[in-house]
């Protein structure tokens, strides 16, 4: 049967077939050794606070306190918690624009993930960039991007980085991996695949992670992608490994991800990884899902990630006081933040034109200094570019 004429959820006649195509996230769920319940009991307090963080954006979305663009990450918490979890803190990560998840798990402080939506001058990114920009330097997270597929040529840029500055100017062994986080979407995107293929060339040590929500918009993965029910395969035409990790689990999605990352980390040859999760709401803050039915949806809710590593802790003891305790701890850490970010300042109108590009490569040439920055005598002094310089 040719992709696009497989069974979908409205088709008449048919039993229900998820947007995946098949209950509830079309992979098997397997038994993983088991973790530190410390560690485990880490994971849920992280996806407990992504997913408060996010209804209160919704909220603050709604009473016009964040403008511009949201687009919320509630469904997908394992798959930034456990792919983090799996990675080490100097290895980079770059996301698209449903990234305050990611942001929240590489450890930016929420108040300053917050603040970010709110545009003001504590955000991450100064206020300046806004839902789709969560930048962390500190924690090594290169954003947050908004054009799809974008950020896959930068993460295999930053691969690439990694790779040259261990190797060639240090003279050591590759030691770092990078993940590039990516929707369904992005896998029609050239410049996605542009990178992969360089990415097996030239031997880059990272992993493609692709949150495959099923949707793109308001347009299902059988609708818009050739093999959209067996997106790993594409792999194969670059010469490495694809895989599928059911993303709704995030003990799983960690150990998976663990053994592709440490195999990644020592044979610097690519993967792709076919990450099955969910989006709950909808694709944007404007989005009313007619394009899906309200049974699809009940399908994953009762295949809840959070409600997946409760049932895990509870089974090792955890008791619903707990549970609650935590809870009550993330609305205390998302209030303050939402406290923090509005008492602080806009940008002031003067910073507009700053941070755009690397001060240190050079004086800047170009003709349209922008009246706002007061002419070239304002421009910034510049350094010479030191290719040994911590870049990464
Ligand atoms: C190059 C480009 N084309 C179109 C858009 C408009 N657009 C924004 S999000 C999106 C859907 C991408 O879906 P996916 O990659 O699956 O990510 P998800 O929203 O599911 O996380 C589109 C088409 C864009 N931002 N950039
Ligand atoms: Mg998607």
């Amino acid at each position: 049967m040719a992709n696009r004429d497989r069974p979908q959820t409205e088709a008449p006649g048919e039993p229900f077939m998820n947007v995946h195509g098949a209950p509830p996230s079309g992979v098997v769920r397997h038994e993983h050794p088991t973790v530190d319940a410390a560690l485990a009991r880490a994971w849920l307090r992280q996806m407990l606070l992504i997913r408060e963080f996010e209804l209160r954006c919704m909220q603050a979305y709604q009473d016009k306190k964040i403008g511009g663009f949201c687009h919320v990450y509630i469904g997908q918490e394992a798959v930034a918690v456990g792919c983090v979890a799996a990675v080490e803190a100097t290895d980079p990560i770059v996301t698209a624009y449903r990234d305050h998840g990611h942001a929240l798990a590489r450890g930016m402080e929420a108040r300053h993930c917050m603040a970010e939506m709110f545009g003001r001058a504590g955000g991450c990114a100064k206020g300046k960039g806004g839902s789709m920009h969560m930048f962390d330097r500190a924690h090594n997270l290169f954003g947050g991007h908004g054009i799809v597929g974008a950020q896959v040529p930068l993460g295999v840029g930053l691969a690439f980085g990694t790779k040259y500055l261990d190797e060639v100017v240090n003279g050591g062994r590759s030691s770092r991996v990078t993940l590039a986080f990516l929707g369904d979407g992005a896998l029609n995107q050239g410049s996605v695949h542009e990178a992969m293929n360089l990415a097996g060339l030239f031997d880059l040590p990272i992993v493609f992670v692709c949150e495959n929500n099923g949707y793109s918009m308001g347009t299902a993965i059988a609708r818009g992608t050739t093999m959209g029910h067996n997106i790993s395969a594409k792999a194969a035409a670059y010469g490495y490994e694809g895989l599928v990790i059911d993303g709704m689990d995030v003990l799983t999605v960690y150990a998976e991800m663990k053994a592709i990352v440490e195999r990644v980390r020592s044979t610097c040859r690519p993967v792709f990884v076919d990450m099955r999760t969910y989006r709950y709401k909808g694709h944007s803050m404007s989005d009313p899902r007619k394009y899906r039915t309200r049974e699809e949806e009940e399908q994953y809710e009762m295949d809840d990630p959070i409600g997946a590593i409760k049932g895990h802790l509870e089974a090792r003891g955890m008791t619903e006081e707990e549970f609650k305790a935590l809870q009550r701890d993330v609305r205390t850490e998302v209030r303050g933040a939402m406290e923090w970010s509005e008492s602080s300042p806009a940008p002031p109108v003067a910073d507009l034109y700053r941070d755009v590009y690397i001060e240190r490569w050079g004086t800047y040439t170009g003709s349209s200094q922008p009246e706002m920055l007061g002419g070239a005598e304002n421009a910034p002094q510049f350094q010479a570019f030191d290719p040994k310089a911590d870049l990464l």
